[in-house]
């Protein structure tokens, strides 16, 4: 089958409503997740807090405090492991990288981000991860996202990026640092997420 799919830059693809056929599952499985590991609102090295609630499921999760960014094999919060990947999920992701032209991805880390109304995610990189060579999947639900894609400098000019609910978008490759964020989720409502948005981000954290 041909999935339709949108060419944002060179190795970023967007497949508009990918997911959407699951999204009840994934809801699901989000809200299973948070009942081991809750969503929380971490701090930035420079002690600032992320207007994102962040949680992770995977062999190790993204965390930020005052020492700075990294992967952590255990919840700080709980000190327990992180709940583990979903494997219908992980199927999904691995097709849509493959289709996006990075077959073999195997991701180990799932953050999931949490957005209430006027919450947003400035102009960032991941590049916490131990491999740049696999890309990142994410898939997005809920209300809409005003996504934004720069260069590999902080400043510049940027490529708007409507996210909706359902869709996967990959990137890798050459396009695997650039900065990129979210702006403030606009009010709305969705059926089923009410006035927020979720958006998981499927990466490979350890090069082993
Ligand atoms: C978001 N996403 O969509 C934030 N990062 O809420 C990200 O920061 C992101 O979507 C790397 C790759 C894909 C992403
Ligand atoms: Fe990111």
């Amino acid at each position: 089958m041909l999935l339709p799919s949108i060419a944002i830059t060179s190795h970023a693809v967007l497949f508009p409503a990918r997911a959407q056929h699951q999204d009840t599952d994934i809801l699901a499985w989000i809200h299973a997740v948070e009942a081991v590991a809750p969503f929380r609102t971490m701090t930035t090295p420079r002690g600032l807090p992320m207007k994102a609630a962040i949680t992770n499921a995977g062999t190790v999760g993204w965390v930020s405090d005052r020492h700075g960014y990294r992967y952590s094999t255990v919840d700080p919060m709980t000190g327990k492991p992180w709940p583990v990947l979903n494997d219908d999920v992980v199927n999904l992701v691995c097709q849509s990288a493959g289709d996006a032209g990075f077959p073999g991805f195997r991701p180990d880390v799932c953050l999931i981000n949490r957005y209430d109304v006027g919450a947003g995610m400035g102009a960032h990189r991941d590049e916490d991860e131990q491999d740049f060579s696999a890309p990142i999947v994410s898939i997005s639900l809920g209300l809409p996202a005003r996504f934004f894609f720069g260069g590999l400098e902080r400043t510049g000019p940027t490529v708007a990026v409507p996210l909706a609910h359902g869709d996967v978008l990959v990137w890798g490759g050459p396009d695997r640092l650039r900065y990129h964020g979210v702006r403030p989720l606009k009010p709305g409502s969705h059926p089923l997420t009410g006035s927020r948005r979720f958006n998981l981000t499927f990466r490979k954290a350890l090069s082993m």
